[in-house]
This record gives structure tokens, sequence and C-alpha cells, in this order.
């Protein structure tokens, strides 16, 4: 979970928010705090923009939101505001605060506000895995079954279910022996770019090294897709970083014949549309690509 945080303080606009009547009419100032949980590591590396949320655009969110449709109680504003936050897929928590200096108490008093804190709920994931090379005297699929193993184990991811094993050709890079595969769906509530980050780590934990692009390794954790595109809340990102959805998961049967297994009803997002798993996989050539186990590996290396 990121330690990271934006904090944006006392944005000041005239609002007409209140349960009375004159408070209707005449309107009042409010006073707006945010402070939001994102991962600033992309943006502490790259140094632009895109990788992090405008604070810009946050205050301006935030003044139409104090201007626009009166609410009776700032409790509710509070909550439109922390739902506007959230609507980024990267931010991961949030805390608005509404003062209303203004607010009519019958005595003298300095100030009065509401905090409402709101946490992304968790989204779904799709990894996929894959290893064609051997580690510490274990072929590929016992280091499959111990990698899914740590992705159960690993902080914010929950509901982990593994697809059964697949011999698969290899595809594309130098001459290679062949790939065990899987594909593994889970909710987290991680960030994206965090969850990657995680993903490399367990890579590093089974000796992943990076000399050949597209050459043997004995363990690659890919990001397919995060969130669900047929509700509309994936994170889609052309960042090199991260890719999302992967950039060439619709065209590998090594990715989809696994993906359908363990879930039959999967979509994917191509470009603006969204399409069943099943489609692409009927359309790429499934001949390399041989189941070896029935079973999803076991939960835990014995
Ligand atoms: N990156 C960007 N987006 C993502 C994402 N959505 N998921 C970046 C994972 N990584 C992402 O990855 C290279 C860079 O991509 C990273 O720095 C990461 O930040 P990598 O894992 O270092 O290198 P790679 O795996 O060699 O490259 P890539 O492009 O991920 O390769 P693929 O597409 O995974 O292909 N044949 C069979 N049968 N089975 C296989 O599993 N795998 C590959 C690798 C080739 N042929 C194969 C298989
Ligand atoms: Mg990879």
């Amino acid at each position: 979970m990121s330690a990271d945080w934006i904090a944006l303080r006392g944005v000041r606009a005239t609002g007409f928010h209140g349960v009375f009547e004159h408070e209707k009419r005449d309107g009042q100032e409010f006073v707006v705090d945010v402070d939001l949980s994102i991962d600033l590591a992309p943006a502490g590396s790259s140094d632009d923009l895109v990788d992090t949320v405008d604070y810009g655009g946050l205050a301006l969110a935030v003044v139409a939101r104090i201007e626009g449709e009166p609410f009776d109680l700032i409790e509710r504003l509070a909550s439109v505001i922390a739902d506007d936050v959230l609507r980024d897929a990267r931010v991961s928590e949030v805390r608005v605060t509404v003062h209303k200096p203004q607010a009519p108490v019958p005595v003298p008093f300095g100030d009065v506000a509401v905090i409402v804190a709101r946490a992304r709920p968790p989204v779904a994931v799709v990894i996929a895995v894959g290893a064609n090379l051997p580690r510490g005297g274990s072929g590929p699929a016992a280091t499959l079954a111990a990698a899914v193993d740590v992705i159960t184990e690993t902080p914010g991811l929950a509901e982990v279910r593994s697809s059964a094993l697949f011999d698969t050709d290899p595809v594309g890079g130098p001459d290679q022996p062949t790939y065990v595969n899987a594909v593994v769906t889970a909710t987290t509530t991680r960030p994206p770019h965090d969850l990657l980050r995680a993903l490399h780590d367990i890579e590093s934990r089974f000796d992943r090294t990076r000399e050949v692009r597209w050459g043997a390794r004995t363990l690659d954790l890919d990001l397919i897709q995060y969130g669900d595109p047929a509700a509309g809340t994936d994170v889609v990102s052309d960042r090199p970083h991260l890719t999302l959805p992967h950039p060439r998961a619709h065209e590998r049967a090594f990715v989809l014949v696994p993906w359908l297994d363990i879930d039959p009803a999967a979509r994917l997002r191509r470009g603006e549309a969204v399409v069943a798993v099943a489609d692409l996989a009927a359309t790429v050539d499934g001949s390399g690509v041989r189941r070896v186990s029935d079973q999803p590996p076991p939960a835990r290396e014995s």
C-alpha cells in the first residue's frame, strides 16, 4: 500500500448548501481540504505530470462541487467530492474535510467541519504467470506453483485463484525451452504501479534476471488487466513502465487459454471496445498450448 499523499488545503468558494432557506438563498463560504493517497514513485522518477494527480485540476473540481448542486448537509458535499477523487483509479484512499465557518450555530464558534474518509474497494486483477527455466533443481511447473503461493500471501491481494498449468510453445525471442503458463485472478487494494512492483519483487525472489527481451526466464509475472472493463472501472495506460491492459495479451494463446480456464466469462478491453476472451481465443492458434494439469497448482509449497 502506498504511503504517499497529496494534500490540498483551504480551497474556498461560495456555495448554497444548508438546511435553512436563507442558506439556500444567500449562500456562504465553504472551505475544503483534500488528502489523497497515491503512489508517487512513478512521478518521482519520470518528473511527468501524467504520472500523478494534477492538484490544479483537483482544486477546480472541488470548487465546481462547492458552487454546484446545493445539498442540505456538508456530509453529502464531502462524500460527493470523495467519490470524485476516487474515480481516478490510482488513488487508493481519500480524506475530504468540508469546513463551514459561517454555519448557523447559536453560540460564538470558530469553525465546524465534517471529515469523510473513503478507501478504494478491492478491484479485480488478472496476472499471467510463465516460466521456462529450471530453478534450484526444480522445474518451471514447481516454480509456478510456488509463485502462486507467494502471490496468495502477498498483502493487499485476496481471492487469489489459479488456472490449470499449460505447456506452451515459446512465442518470439531466441530459441528457448517450452514454457509452463497459467493465469491468476485476484482482487486487490493495491494501486496498479504498486502491484506491478510487488510482482517484480516476486520475480526477483525466484531468481528472475533480465538479459534478453522475450528470452528464457525462471519466472515472468505480467499484469494483464487491472479493474473490470465490463463495468468501465479498468485502468487504461499507455505508459511504457505500466501498459494496461497488457498490449500483447489479446493475441497470445498462452495467456487467453489459461485465462478462459479460470474465468470462462472473462472480458478484455480492446481500445473503446470490451470483448469476450472466448472470442479472442477463437481467433488465435491454440495448437501450441497444452493443458498439463487439470488441477490448479497446490496452494502451498511442500
Ligand atoms: N511493463 C509495462 N506494462 C506491463 C504490464 N502490464 N505487466 C513493463 C508487466 N510488465 C509491464 O517486462 C519489460 C517491462 O515491461 C518492465 O520493465 C515492465 O515495467 P519484463 O518482464 O522485464 O520483460 P519481458 O517479460 O521479456 O517483456 P514483455 O514485453 O513483458 O514480454 P512478454 O510479452 O511477457 O513476453 N512464450 C510462451 N509460450 N509463454 C510465455 O510466457 N513470454 C514471453 C515474454 C515471450 N514468449 C513466451 C512467453
Ligand atoms: Mg514480463
